[in-house]
């Protein structure tokens, strides 16, 4: 990889001269005869080829679940990776440097690249050309099977533009090449219009496609998010140094929306920005980079290149995350493995030998090193096995050493070159582990003076009857009036109530040592049963709906903001399946003929009025508190799974969860500020 950038030819370089001077050919009848069976033989070859092109791309239309997924907003989302897929390889290979995608009025979607252009030449085993060959043939790699060169694209490995061309109503590629502008277009799921046909001249060179997603595959949402692929393709820029990506929403002709990303810095960079609003303990940031030939490769240019960038800042979470061709491997795998390996290794070498660890002190452990931690691994691998459940895992062995010797190095190298800045990092290190002992000496020494307080669930909380954790219920109500009410109020076989006094501790800012202490937090771990993190045992949960249940007003966001804070750092796997929920209590109610209607927002205060035909000026309540409720009203507002309304908590992005969280909770305080008008988008409307 690190060689084949060093050999990229700049644009300049591979731009195509003027179109050649042919001299006519003068043909012989004979030779006539020929050129024509020559001619039909490719018209036939061309039409046999075409009916197995359209049975594939029908297959891909009758189940587009097997290619992308989902037909839901991911998979709308999805199409456009696959295309710029396309662009970032040519951009890694080193012909392209700009990649520009635009949302067009109407939700289709352009994607340009400056590269040399798909290939318009015919492909011997096809007939096709190659613009066709890749548009229409499903499983055509970017090599047409086999060949020197590299594709790294993750997803779909590359394969992916037939598949977004059979989920298109209409696409169509335009492609500068050989002095000429080719364009071809597909409708109705990839059928082409014509062939594909040169209709121009061209000094340069690159790929322009533009497709509408068919209306009729994705019938939930064919309406794009911007801020879901500003915030890709921003991370696709941080990952893939120098490629400048613009990304443009055109769809308002009044507002049109653009951002330009180019990171010359790369991961570095990214590093950067994830500890953005956090505070450093060292302002460096540690990078490490190296490759390596594969064994037994059968292609000479196949290396695996690696790239690691991390920064501690002071607080006591752990950011590591892991890429393998552009791919968030979330589930880690053997890239993730070698960093470990390579990180506790050094670090406890390192402290031993400088005297942080005595001989009889404990090495540190892995969980020690990641307090405070944020760190990219970046892996470029020609042959990616993705594998775990949701095939993001890496899997190739050899990547565990490649790792493990990079990181191990350079890392060694960082902290014998700069002693002033590893004593920083080891003493924060070895805080990290003197905290985990005392953490620990502290659960042992609870469990021992009274075994009971940790099995018996806690006084306060008014448990269910029902066994059955997939019926059982969690209230976690703010404030004891509302608890009294929702205690009355509830259906006592499967709903319990913990009522919670006021604040939480806020997690974020402190150690677990103070965290155990806490009253509050202890009530919720022993009511859920679980334990927490690293050892929250989902199967021992006691309640598959925990539900939030707060004041509408601004203490009870923050309680709220607290809670789900706790939830995400001490029992993430709750909210990732989807256990934690948000109670929506009503905002007003307006008695008529002796009825109560309640309102959950300002439109429906507006609808019930206007419903009613009720006089201006007719008198309604405002609900300030849950407390304001009686215990039947509370019932039928809120908690009644009949009638209730509530948000299910997603984590859609660790990433993103992670700086809501900094944002909200962490030391600075403008990025709070700025966030608190927003919605926390982990939180998504669900009706229940
Ligand atoms: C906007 C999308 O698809 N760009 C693109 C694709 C290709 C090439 C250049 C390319 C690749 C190669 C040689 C090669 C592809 N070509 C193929 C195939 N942008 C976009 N730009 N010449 C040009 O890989 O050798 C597949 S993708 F298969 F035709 F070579």
């Amino acid at each position: 990889m690190e060689e084949e950038r060093k050999e990229t030819p700049s644009v300049e370089e591979v731009k195509t001269t003027e179109t050649p001077v042919v001299e006519p050919k003068v043909y012989s009848t004979s030779e006539l005869h020929d050129k024509e069976s020559e001619l039909q033989k490719a018209d036939a070859k061309y039409t046999a080829t075409n009916i197995q092109v359209l049975e594939g791309l029908e297959a891909v239309r009758k189940r587009p679940g097997m290619y992308i997924g989902t037909t839901a907003a991911p998979g709308l989302h999805h199409l456009v990776w696959e295309i710029v897929d396309n662009a970032i390889d040519e951009a890694l290979a080193g012909y392209c440097t700009k990649v520009t995608v635009t949302i067009n009025p109407g939700d289709t979607i352009t994607v340009t690249d400056n590269g040399r252009g798909i290939p318009v030449d015919v492909v011997a085993k096809s007939g096709l050309s190659g613009v066709e060959t890749v548009y229409t043939v499903l499983h055509a790699g970017g090599k047409f099977g086999e060949g020197g060169g590299y594709k790294v694209s993750g997803g779909l490995h590359g394969v992916g533009a037939s598949v977004v061309n059979a989920l298109s109503e209409w696409l169509e590629v335009t492609v500068h090449k050989d002095g000429g502008i080719h364009y071809i277009r597909f409708e109705k799921g990839g059928k082409p219009v014509d062939r594909l046909k040169k209709i121009g001249t061209s000094s340069d060179t690159g790929t322009i496609v533009t497709f509408k997603p068919d209306p009729e595959i994705f019938v939930e949402c064919t309406t794009y998010n911007y801020e879901t692929i500003h915030t890709r393709l921003r991370q696709v820029a941080y990952l893939n140094k120098g490629i400048t990506i613009v990304v443009t929403d055109a769809r308002d002709p009044n507002n049109i929306l653009t951002d330009t990303f180019c990171y010359e810095g790369g991961i570095k960079q990214y590093v950067e920005f994830l500890n953005e609003n956090k505070t450093k303990i060292i302002e460096e940031v540690i990078y490490c980079e190296g490759s390596e030939a594969l064994e037994k490769a059968s292609e000479n240019t196949a290396h695996v290149y690696a790239e690691v960038a991390i920064q501690y800042n002071d607080g006591y979470s752990k950011a590591v995350y892991s890429f393998c061709n552009n791919v968030h491997t979330h589930e880690g795998g053997t890239h993730e493995e070698g960093f470990r390996m390579a990180i506790t290794r050094v670090i406890n070498a390192y402290a031993r030998e400088y005297r942080f660890l005595k001989d009889n002190d404990d090495n540190l452990t892995y969980d020690d090193v990641c307090e405070g931690l944020t760190a990219i691994i970046s892996v470029k691998h020609p042959n990616p096995q993705f594998e775990g459940q949701t095939k993001t895992k890496l899997g190739n062995f050899e990547v565990r050493k490649i790792l493990s010797q990079i990181v191990g190095e350079q890392i060694n190298r960082f902290l014998l070159e700069n002693p002033k800045l590893a004593r920083i990092i080891i003493d924060k290190i070895v805080m990290a582990a003197n905290a985990r002992l005392a953490a620990r000496k502290a659960r042992e020494e609870t469990r021992r003076k009274g075994a009971l307080e940790l099995t018996t669930l806690p006084g306060k909380l008014a448990d269910c009857s029902s066994k059955k954790p997939e019926e059982c219920e969690l209230y976690i109500v703010e404030g004891n009036s509302a608890g009294g009410s929702a205690k009355d109020g509830r259906n006592r076989t499967t709903q319990a109530i913990l009522p919670l006094r006021g604040k939480i501790l806020n997690v974020e800012k402190a150690q677990a040592k103070r965290i155990f202490a806490n009253a509050e937090i202890g009530n919720m771990i022993t009511a859920i049963g679980g334990g927490i993190d690293p050892e929250f045992d989902i199967s021992k949960i006691r309640y598959h709906k925990v539900v939030i249940m707060t004041d509408a007003d601004v203490d009870g966001s923050h309680i709220r903001i607290l809670l789900l804070t706790f939830f995400y750092r001490f029992m993430r796997p709750l909210i990732e399946n989807g256990y934690v929920y948000i109670a929506q209590p009503p905002l007003y109610k307006v008695d008529y003929h002796g009825k109560s209607y309640y309102a959950y927002s300002d439109e429906q205060l507006e609808n019930i009025k206007s419903k009613l035909n009720l006089k201006p000026g007719y008198p309604f309540q405002r609900y300030k508190g849950l407390g304001e409720m009686d215990a039947s009203q509370l019932w039928e507002t809120t908690m009644d799974p009949e009638r209730r309304k509530m948000l299910r908590v997603s984590i859609d992005d660790a990433i993103a969860a992670e700086q809501v969280f900094t944002d909200l909770m962490g030391d600075n305080v403008d990025p709070r500020k700025q966030f608190i008008q927003k919605n926390a988008k982990f939180v998504k409307n669900l009706d229940i």
